[in-house]
């Protein structure tokens, strides 16, 4: 049955359409133009011959298109927003669709003086202490960030919350999105890295992280040469109190696995919600030791044929959690690998061959996992699936967790080229696969209730846009949602050769926007976007007006850290300096085009505790306050109240400023600090 034969087609002519009329248009406006100069009536720039300068340019009819598909007029506001992991910037980044702008970099476990993130301002820097410790004592202020993930309400994002992991020091923050401002960071307590994360059910009730290289559970410490007996790999659900907008750390829980390296998870959807999905590689178990005359990681890990699809039934992970049947590790619940494999609450499937991403389907109804090493994109089948759990298997891999039966569970396997990596999904049927050596982005068809959508046969090949180059995730507007947008797909490439102005050695990211609206082989690379920060790996795109982002903060003296108002902020005409004993409270406010007070005088050896007000309530009036020396810089938004605090070690004067260039008397928004010497 093909419900929808028809659909598409109107659609692609429709955008061919829609496109030579723009054309038409620019033309039209440039024969206008060419009268208004003859006229006399010049406007400043409007005056070119659009095909002259086409010309001149070297652009070609594909060119003109592609800009006119993206171009976005000064003041014209994006449709999506694009969530982009910030790689090894430990940051996010947020681009808007199509017109590839970045709009913002959201500090998230990394410093950011701008934001004044990590530079004296008291939240901030409980953020980061949250996220951890070096063994100096130190907040680690770096991360390697993996995959965002927005937060989701019946299996669509909702615009509330973004989510991001840490792969080097396994982490996950919170990111609230009506400030656009990270609120917590989870350290996880069991396990140093993760990469399975951040994935939410579909509800958000929980946020998956999955690990990814195995170690001995909780840091202790054991020889490599009990590899097997030790180390340990782990999944942890991390709670979500949506309320609260902060993981509920004390509802979370873990559960142990085989020292296999957990790699990517998605959560079920739909028919398949309550389960996670999870691969791994080196189901081999090496342990390098090349120098020793051992194979090298990346071939002892890639021995086998088939490494291990992990299943978990989260539903009976939670009532196994819930019922108390767990081990304590660091004070953090965790169900033991027996009691996962008694209580059935974990299942293998073999996957080739070694696995990249696993991509449910929005339907839910089937898995998709890309083999790095296997030109084939696996589909499973959740159907197919249960009928291999319900029958049982007496089949086990070394640990005892039950493998099911590769045919029995496998629905097809389509060819696609060399190195698959990640799949997402669009509202035609067609599913959308990275090939990371074949530097390109694969259109093939889904099956099942999908097939109905498009016009070609079930799990077959379609296109194959080359990309440049080396290409790791893509992401489709709303790709993995249970309705999927179409219309955009970036692709995320690792590498930029030649794409851009020679910069050094070290080369920016490419990013490439492709227009998947059209079928078929219609897929064209429309727009190329460096990114000039860490290598992204994962983003998500959400529909711009689902998010709800606040103007200025609700009251004045927010503390966006609670928010909530700051019962100690300074309001207008409360401003004041109190002392006790030798600790200084100084309570001052903002607003253009002065502080208040601008004489603070205290004495060498107080401890100073300071907050701010921004007491302006006008769109974008945002003040920034440094003091020099004390490496202290704080950005104030309006409404908002913040606090640092120092020592007064160094006497001397300190002239404190503005480092918004916020009016006219920006410069002299200042104030001067005089710090008395000790004697
Ligand atoms: S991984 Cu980087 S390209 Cu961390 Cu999602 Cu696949
Ligand atoms: Cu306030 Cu410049």
């Amino acid at each position: 049955m093909k419900l929808n034969r028809s659909s598409t087609r109107p659609l692609l002519l429709v955008t061919v359409l829609m496109i030579l009329a723009a054309m038409a248009v620019l033309v039209v406006s440039c024969q206008d133009n060419a009268e208004q100069a003859a006229s006399g009536a010049q406007v400043a720039g409007a005056t070119e011959d659009i095909n002259a300068i086409a010309e001149a340019r070297g652009l070609t009819p594909a060119d003109i298109a592609a800009a006119v598909k993206t171009y976005t007029p000064s003041g014209k506001h994006d449709e999506y927003y694009q969530f982009a992991s910030g790689g090894q910037s430990g940051q996010v980044y947020v681009i808007g669709l199509p017109s590839m702008r970045i709009i913002k970099q959201i500090a998230v476990f990394t410093p950011e003086p701008w934001q004044g993130f990590g530079y004296g301002e008291l939240g901030t820097m409980s953020v980061l202490e949250q996220g951890g410790l070096t063994p100096d004592g130190s907040p680690l202020t770096w991360a390697d960030t993996h995959h965002p993930a927005l937060s989701e309400m019946d299996g669509d994002y909702d615009g509330d919350f973004l989510f991001i992991n840490d792969k080097a020091n396994a982490r996950v923050a919170v990111i609230d999105l009506r400030d656009f401002d990270v609120k917590q960071i989870v350290k996880n307590p069991i396990t140093l890295s993760d990469h399975g994360g951040t994935f939410v059910t579909p509800d958000t009730d929980y946020i998956v992280e999955g690990g990814q290289y195995a170690m001995p559970l909780g840091f202790a410490y054991s020889s490599i040469e009990n590899y097997e007996e030790d180390y340990r790999g782990m999944i942890t659900f991390w709670k979500f109190d949506r309320e609260k907008g902060r993981i509920d750390t004390a509802q979370s829980f873990a559960i142990e696995l085989p020292p296999y390296w957990q790699d990517l998870c998605d959560s079920g959807k739909l028919v398949s919600e309550g389960w996670v999905f999870c691969n791994s590689i080196n189901t081999e178990m090496a342990t390098g030791g090349v120098e020793l005359g051992n194979p090298p990681f990346e071939s002892g890990a890639s021995q086998r044929d088939m490494d291990y699809l992990h299943v978990f039934n989260l539903e009976k992970a939670k009532e196994v959690y819930a019922a108390g049947n767990v081990e304590m590790i660091n004070d953090f619940p965790v169900i033991t690998l027996e009691t996962a494999i008694a209580e059935g609450l974990l299942y293998f499937v073999p996957e080739p061959k070694s696995p990249h991403g696993v991509d449910v389907t929005p339907d839910g109804e089937f898995m998709v996992v890309a083999g790095k090493l296997d030109p084939h994109v696996t589909i499973f089948g959740f159907d197919k699936l249960m009928a291999a759990i319900e029958a049982g298997t007496s089949e086990t891999d070394a640990f005892g967790v039950p493998v099911l039966d590769f045919d029995a569970v496998m629905e097809a396997q389509v060819e696609l080229g060399l190195g698959p990596l990640h799949t997402q999904y669009d509202d035609k049927g067609y599913a959308y696969t990275s090939l990371f050596l074949d530097s390109a982005v694969a259109r093939w068809t889904l099956g099942g209730a999908a097939d109905e959508l498009t016009e070609e046969p079930a799990w077959t090949l379609v296109q194959k846009t080359p990309v440049q180059y080396n290409i790791g995730h893509i992401t489709a507007a709303e790709g993995d949602t249970v309705s999927p947008d179409g219309q955009w797909l970036v692709a995320m490439n690792k590498w930029a050769v030649d794409r851009f102005l020679p910069v050094g050695p070290l080369l920016p990211q490419n990013f490439q926007l492709l227009d998947i609206s059209g079928t078929g082989t219609d897929m064209p690379v429309v727009y190329d976007m460096p990114l000039p920060d860490g290598e992204p790996h994962y983003a998500q795109i959400i529909k711009a007006d689902k998010i709800e982002a606040w103007e200025v903060y609700p009251e004045i003296g927010w503390d966006p850290h609670t928010q909530a108002v700051n019962p100690d902020a300074p309001l207008a005409g409360e401003e004041r300096i109190e002392r006790e004993g030798n600790e200084v409270h100084v309570y001052m406010t903002a607003i253009r085009s002065h502080f208040t007070p601008e004489r603070v005088e205290i004495q060498q050896g107080d401890h100073v505790v300071w907050h701010i007000t921004n007491i302006e309530r006008a769109l974008d009036a945002t003040h920034g306050f440094t003091i020099p020396n004390y490496n202290i810089h704080v950005s104030i938004e309006p409404g908002e109240t913040v606090s640092f605090e120092f020592d007064a070690l160094q006497s001397g004067v300190f002239s404190y400023y503005c480092t918004e260039f916020c009016s006219a008397l920006h410069l002299e928004m200042m104030g001067y600090m005089m710090i008395t010497p000790s004697e």
